[in-house]
C-alpha cells in the first residue's frame, strides 16, 4: 500500500493517531512527522516543517505516500499571542499539503474547529452551514482552510476530508495551547492536587469529544465511501457539551473532596464566548455514520481511573 504521512505528529492528537493508524495499517506504513524531533519513537519518524513544501514534496517522494493527515498548527491561545505566526503556519503550511497532494496524487484529512465560527453564528444546534465570521486568528486560518480544500476537491479534484472537532480531551500527550485545554487541565489537577484554578466562566458551554472517539472519526471519514460524502472538508462532530461546573460536578463524584476556583482570562474568555455552544453534527451522523462513544459520565470514570493509576493516587 502507499504510506501515510502524519504531521505535527507529536501533538496531542497526532501523538494517539500515529499509533491508531499504525496498528491498522503496520508500523511500516505509518511515517510521522513534526517541526520538533523526539527523545524516541516507535516507527518512521521525519523531522519536516510543513511550512517548507521543498522538504513536504521530498518526504511525500521519498515514502511513497498516498494519503496525509495533516494535523501541524498552532491551537487558538497561541494563535491569538502570535497571529502572524499562526497565518504563517497554519494557512502556508495547510497550502503547502494541499499542493503535494495535488502533484503526487495524495488524499489529505485536514482537522477544522469550533474556532471555525464566530459570534453571529447560532450559538445553539449550529447549522452544518451556518454563517462564519470568527474573531480569532485561529478562527480565520480554519475557516480558510475549509475553504482552501473545498477549492482543492472542486478544482483539481483532490480527494479532502475533514471535521470540525470540539475541543479535545485526552490523557497521553497535553494540549498545545488552547481555549478548551482546561477540560484536560482539570483531570490532572483534580487526580494530583485535588483542586483546580479554571480559567473560563464556570457557565461557559463548549462542545468537547474524548479522544478515542476523535481518533475513530477521522479515520472513518477517511475510509468513507466518497460517493456519499456532500460536505467533505467541515463536518461538525460533537459528543458532548458541557460548561466547567459541570465536569467539576462529575469529578467530584470520583473525587469527593475536589474543590475548583475561577481566575477567569480574558483572551481565552473572549475567544469562547464566540464558539457555539453545541453543534448540530446530523450531516456527520447521515453522510458518513458518525456515533461516539463517550459521554461526560464515561470519559470522566475513564480519565480518573486512567490518571490515578498512573500518578500512584
Ligand atoms: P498540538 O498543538 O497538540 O500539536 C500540533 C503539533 O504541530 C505540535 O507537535 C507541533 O510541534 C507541530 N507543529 C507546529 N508547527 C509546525 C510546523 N511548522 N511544521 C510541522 N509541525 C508543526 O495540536 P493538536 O491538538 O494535536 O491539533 C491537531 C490539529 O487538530 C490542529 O489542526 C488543530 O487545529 C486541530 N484541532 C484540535 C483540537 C483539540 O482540541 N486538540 C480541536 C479542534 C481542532
Ligand atoms: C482550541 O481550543 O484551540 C482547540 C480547538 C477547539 O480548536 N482545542
Amino acid at each position: 500500500m502507499k504510506k501515510i504521512l502524519i504531521t505535527g505528529a507529536l501533538g496531542q492528537i497526532g501523538s494517539e493517531l500515529m499509533v491508531a493508524l499504525q496498528k491498522r495499517h503496520g508500523f511500516d506504513n505509518v511515517v510521522a512527522t513534526d517541526i520538533r524531533k523526539p527523545p524516541q519513537v516507535d516507527g518512521i519518524f521525519e523531522v519536516l516543517d510543513c511550512t517548507c513544501s521543498h522538504r513536504l514534496h521530498e518526504t511525500v517522494i521519498k515514502h511513497d505516500i498516498g494519503t496525509i493527515y495533516h494535523l501541524a498548527a498552532l491551537l487558538s491561545a497561541v494563535a491569538e499571542a502570535r497571529p502572524q505566526d499562526a497565518w504563517r503556519v497554519n494557512m502556508d503550511g495547510t497550502l503547502h499539503v494541499l499542493e503535494a497532494a495535488r502533484i503526487h496524487g495524495c488524499s489529505v484529512f485536514t482537522p477544522s474547529s469550533i474556532g471555525a465560527f464566530g459570534p453571529t453564528t447560532p450559538a445553539d444546534n449550529t447549522p452544518q452551514d451556518t454563517i462564519q465570521r470568527p474573531t480569532s486568528m485561529y478562527g480565520v486560518t480554519k475557516v480558510a482552510g475549509e475553504l482552501l480544500c473545498d477549492y482543492y476537491a472542486r478544482r483539481y479534484g483532490v480527494d479532502t476530508r475533514g471535521l470540525r472537532y470540539p475541543g479535545i480531551i485526552s490523557n497521553v500527550t497535553p494540549p498545545g495551547g488552547g481555549t478548551t485545554d482546561y477540560a484536560v487541565d482539570i483531570y490532572y489537577s483534580a487526580v494530583q492536587q485535588g483542586k483546580y484554578t479554571c480559567f473560563l466562566r464556570k457557565d461557559t458551554f463548549l462542545d468537547m469529544m474524548y479522544m478515542p472517539d476523535a481518533i475513530e472519526a477521522a479515520i472513518n471519514l477517511m475510509e468513507a465511501d466518497a460517493s456519499k460524502l456532500k460536505h467533505r472538508n467541515a463536518f461538525n462532530v460533537s459528543a458532548m457539551s458541557f460548561a466547567p461546573e459541570h465536569i467539576a460536578t462529575e469529578i467530584k463524584k470520583h473525587l469527593p473532596g475536589f474543590t475548583m476556583d475561577y481566575q477567569i482570562d480574558p483572551v481565552r474568555q473572549g475567544i469562547a464566548d464566540s464558539w457555539p455552544n453545541h453543534m448540530d453534527d446530523s450531516a456527520a451522523r447521515e453522510e458518513w455514520g458518525w456515533s461516539p462513544k463517550y459521554d461526560l459520565v464515561s470519559m470522566t470514570a475513564d480519565m480518573i481511573s486512567v490518571l490515578k493509576n498512573r500518578f500512584g493516587k
